[in-house]
């Protein structure tokens, strides 16, 4: 049995990563014929589409802390993450024992929750080869500013985890096109953006272009499964470019 591609499905909250999740590991499954797990790192989901391998939700949950603390959503999110931080090497345990070729985990809306506390440890500790996919929503990376800041983001989280790290951009589906020009810019479009930002946004830009090229962005719309392949030939990409492809 060759290691597994664990697959980390990270972003903003909202924008999709459990419909992708299951419109992905759906499609895996079917067109390839993979052996797709479903892992749950999401405590405060109510709802999941798919039938994970390993829950979190069975250790403990958002709702639980927040009655058995007394805390609000977000603070239970922050105690979740440090329970998830302390058990972290038996978690990862557990998901070590789900055999399949790719396994594919959802993560918490509060992305900077899991970020920077258990996440990346429970990450780090796997076996096989392990990459994220940063998920964002198309409208938000319309204008030049939008884009820049969804590069920073995708960036921001594979220098936390360690991983190579995907930008998907999500919900394509309600933009009437045009995304493809945007992502395939060389240069951002700067006019409309006042001084400071501008040479800020300018900037920051180019640097970041360097580390993460147009290729790297791909576009999807998880509700209505399109843009699959395009996704799984770049995290092939990606994948054998980490020369594990056993
Ligand atoms: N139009 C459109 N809606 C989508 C798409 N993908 C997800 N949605 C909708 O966006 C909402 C949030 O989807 P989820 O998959 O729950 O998003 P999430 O990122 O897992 O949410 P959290 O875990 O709460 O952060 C739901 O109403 C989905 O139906 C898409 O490609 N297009
Ligand atoms: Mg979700």
């Amino acid at each position: 049995m060759p290691l597994p591609l664990n697959l980390a499905v990270l972003g903003t909250a909202g924008s999709g990563k459990t419909t992708l999740i299951r419109a992905f590991g759906r499609w895996m499954e079917r067109e390839l014929g993979r052996r797709v797990a479903f892992i749950n790192l999401d405590p405060g989901v109510e709802r999941l589409p798919f039938r994970p391998s390993f829950d979190l939700r069975r250790h403990f949950t958002v709702r639980g802390l927040m009655r058995r603390y007394g805390l609000g959503p977000n603070g239970a999110m922050v105690r979740a993450s440090q329970l998830l931080e302390r058990g972290a090497g038996r978690f990862a345990g557990e998901i070590r024992k789900v055999e399949a070729e790719v396994r594919l985990l959802d993560t918490p809306g509060q992305l900077e929750v899991f970020l920077f506390h258990g996440g990346g440890r429970l990450l780090s500790l796997l076996d096989g080869t392990t990459l994220s996919l940063f998920l964002l929503e198309a409208r938000t990376v319309l204008d030049p500013a939008g884009l820049t800041l969804a590069r920073l983001l995708s960036l921001s989280v594979q220098l936390r985890l360690g991983v190579p790290t995907l930008c998907v951009v999500n919900k394509v589906d309600q933009l009437g096109g045009g995304l493809e020009e945007v992502l395939r810019e060389d240069l951002p479009r700067l006019e409309g953006i006042p001084g400071m930002e501008a040479e800020l946004a300018g900037r920051l830009s180019s640097l970041l272009r360097e580390f993460l090229p147009p290729a790297r962005l791909v576009g999807v719309s998880a509700k209505r499964g399109e843009g699959m392949e395009r996704l799984h030939d770049l995290v092939q990409e990606v994948f054998c470019a980490c020369g594990d492809l056993t």
